[in-house]
């Protein structure tokens, strides 16, 4: 009656008619209630009916003691950084303009894909059925019924003596076709800050949306206010309670316990990828895991790639990548995800829905990526990673570039840190959340409305045995097989310890918004639809080893070789010959030239059968095992044709 009641009242506070009002039996208003929220910035009558009935219902069931609804606007931002400050849960890092620094409980460090959940009417919507006997590993399904419980048991009065905060956003360029626009309600102001960053967000995005529907996202670090139990770094979170949830049919995401990343910046993985794969198979398009990069030759004939690798491969270097190749340009357009529609001339366009970056910031130096560090420089929040005495950042990959009367202080705030600890000055995990406009190489078209037209989508994985550097998938149908039996070592972007190779069908293994052998379909089905120009397909390996374990291809900019034989192949360049696992460099045509020191080709090359015999059982274990009666039948085909043509090796 009190949560009635409740209900009753806020709505009467914000003079807002609904159904439940007109039904409620008469009751005592003398009854003791919590009060309404206080609304401390903007007003709740100048939203669109459909976001203030939205808002109103998660009131309800949150009870924050106050509203504020994020306009978006420096100043905002300012008073948030500083409120921040003041409660401890950031630090400026007094080296640069405006960069910051978080240091989370050390419980909430990751995507936590155990406690990730997708909840469809059918388990097979969200997951195939694997074969008896085996655990499901690609994605988690949750029924309607637990999914409720689970809620249940979570957000009545979860923000209680905190704030809710409202963040209209939207993914991708305002006014873009391919945009599409979310609201998020967090209990979190780091949350707010990041998404700032990450996002176009505020009055502008809802002013994009009008009178459309939106993707409702609400998240809270489930820790309302007095909390029970002492707080870590200052830094809210409910590990035992961390619940990552996506109602697909509703277009909705309710996010619980976590403050990190991917668990609570809820425009990324959850929207951009997962609520958004399933929204672009219902209307005919893709949501990938993948960076969009321009690149132009030295006859200044401009491409534009979308390339696809597991967390932790170098997709945000590759993205930024500084050419060693004379006369080369390359441009970047975004880091981790595109949106791609084929347009009315069957071109494929892409978009980078996000507006910032979220790297991973250990291994990222000069060396490996400068235009990564130029980018945050300033203007950027850091989580996780170690400081420096003379109020800089540091981490591993760094070691160069630290004065020697510069003392470290580590994540976990050890001072005088050093590496004979034994323990990494950053978490592996650490990041840098950047605007991408201060990217120094950021393509001029990338907030182009249309997209930029998209010629290859290249798949890769870090994969120390067995795979060349780069090979051309026959065609369509033998691209999509290729990302379907992709496999990768594990990465700390998740929670999973040690080293191991997993299968990560499209980079997406995390991401898939719906049943992963649908998903192998939907891409399927492009083959089938009439005037589409259909981009090439490939593969690349910048991390195999030698027998000794050392790396047989420099990478980084030199990375852009590779690119180059890629385009040449997007140019119809008769620079490819066949093998079993599908079409790779002819002899010579591969541009080493000026590279230092010896390069082994024919270790770089090598499809050793072995190898690929395995390779194969192991593909087809995981397709049936996982994938079982979902895999279609075009996707074994192909696997029995690579059989085939290992065996006639
Ligand atoms: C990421 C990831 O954070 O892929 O981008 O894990
Ligand atoms: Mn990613």
């Amino acid at each position: 009656m009190a949560a009635i009641l409740r209900g009753f009242l806020i709505r009467q506070a914000y003079n807002c008619t609904k159904s439940l009002v007109a039904s409620m039996p008469a009751c005592n208003l003398t009854t003791q209630v919590t009060p309404p929220p206080k609304v401390v910035k903007g007003k709740l009558e100048d939203l669109q009916p459909h976001i203030r009935q939205y808002i109103l219902e998660k009131v309800d069931v949150c009870q924050p003691d106050n509203i504020h609804i994020c306009d978006g606007t420096e100043e905002e931002n300012v008073s948030m950084l500083n409120q921040l400050e003041k409660d401890g849960m950031i630090k400026r890092l007094t080296k640069y303009s405006n960069c910051w620094l978080a240091r989370t409980d050390p419980k909430d460090v990751a995507r936590v894909e155990s406690k990730t959940v997708i909840s469809t009417p059918t388990m097979r919507e969200t997951v195939p059925i694997p074969r008896e006997g085996v655990k499901g590993t690609v994605g988690k399904w949750m029924s309607p019924e637990d999914l409720e419980k689970a809620l249940g048991e979570r957000f009545p009065g979860c923000m209680k003596g905190r704030t809710m905060f409202v963040i209209p956003f939207s993914m991708g360029p305002l006014g873009s076709p391919l945009s599409k626009i979310g609201i998020q309600l967090t209990d979190s102001m780091y949350v707010v800050a990041c998404m700032k960053i990450m996002t176009r967000m505020g009055k502008k995005a809802l002013a994009a949306l009008g009178q459309d529907d939106f993707v409702r996202c609400l998240h809270s670090v489930g820790q309302p206010l007095p909390m029970k139990t002492p707080m870590v770094n200052n830094w809210p979170c409910n590990p035992e309670k961390t619940l990552v949830t996506h109602i697909p049919d509703r277009r909705e995401i309710q996010s619980f316990g976590s403050g990190y990343g991917g668990n609570s910046l809820l425009g990324k993985k959850c929207f951009a990828l997962r609520i958004a794969s399933r929204i672009a198979k219902d209307e005919g398009w893709l949501a990938e895991h993948m960076l969009i990069l321009g690149l132009t030759n030295p006859q200044g004939h401009k491409r534009y790639i979308a390339a696809s690798f597991p967390s932790a491969c170098g997709k945000t270097n590759l993205a930024m990548i500084t050419p060693t190749l004379p006369g080369w340009k390359a441009e970047c357009v975004g880091d981790d995800i595109a949106w791609m529609k084929f347009d009315k001339e069957g071109r494929l366009r892409a978009i980078n829905p996000e507006y910032g970056f979220f790297g991973v910031a250990p291994g990222t130096s000069d060396k490996t990526n400068p235009n990564a560090m130029r980018t945050c420089e300033s203007n950027t929040v850091f989580t996780n990673v170690a400081e420096r005495s003379d109020g800089g950042f540091f981490w591993e990959g760094l070691e160069k570039e630290i004065p020697k009367d510069v003392s470290i202080t580590s994540w976990l705030g050890q001072e005088n840190w050093t590496k004979e600890s034994g323990k990494p000055a950053a978490h592996p995990n650490s990041r840098f959340c950047t605007p991408a406009s201060q990217c120094p190489n950021l393509d001029p078209a990338w907030e182009d409305p249309e997209g930029v037209p998209i010629d290859a989508i290249v798949f890769g994985g870090r994969r120390p045995k067995g795979v060349p550097l780069v090979y051309e998938a026959f065609d369509w149908k033998h691209g999509v097989f290729i990302a379907a039996a992709m496999r990768s070592e594990t990465t700390a972007a998740a929670e999973f310890k040690g080293k191991a190779i997993m299968h990560d069908p499209f980079a997406m293994r995390p991401f898939f918004g719906y049943n992963v052998g649908h998903y192998f379909q939907h891409w399927l089905d492009f083959q089938q639809k009439p005037g589409l120009q259909l981009p090439k397909m490939f593969h690349v390996n910048w991390f195999r080893t030698s027998e000794q374990g050392k790396f047989l291809w420099p990478g980084f900019g030199e990375n852009t070789r590779v690119l180059d034989w890629i385009l040449k192949r997007c140019d119809g360049e008769d620079v490819a010959q066949n093998s079993a696992i599908g079409l790779v460099p002819k002899e010579g045509s591969l541009n080493v030239d000026g590279l230092d020191g010896p390069l082994d080709m024919k270790a770089l090359f090598n499809i050793p059968k072995d190898f690929w015999m395995e390779e194969v059982q192991e593909i087809r274990k995981y397709f049936e095992d996982q994938i079982n009666d979902d895999l279609p039948k075009d996707i074994s085909n192909e696997l029995n044709s690579l059989e085939d043509r290992i065996k006639a090796m």
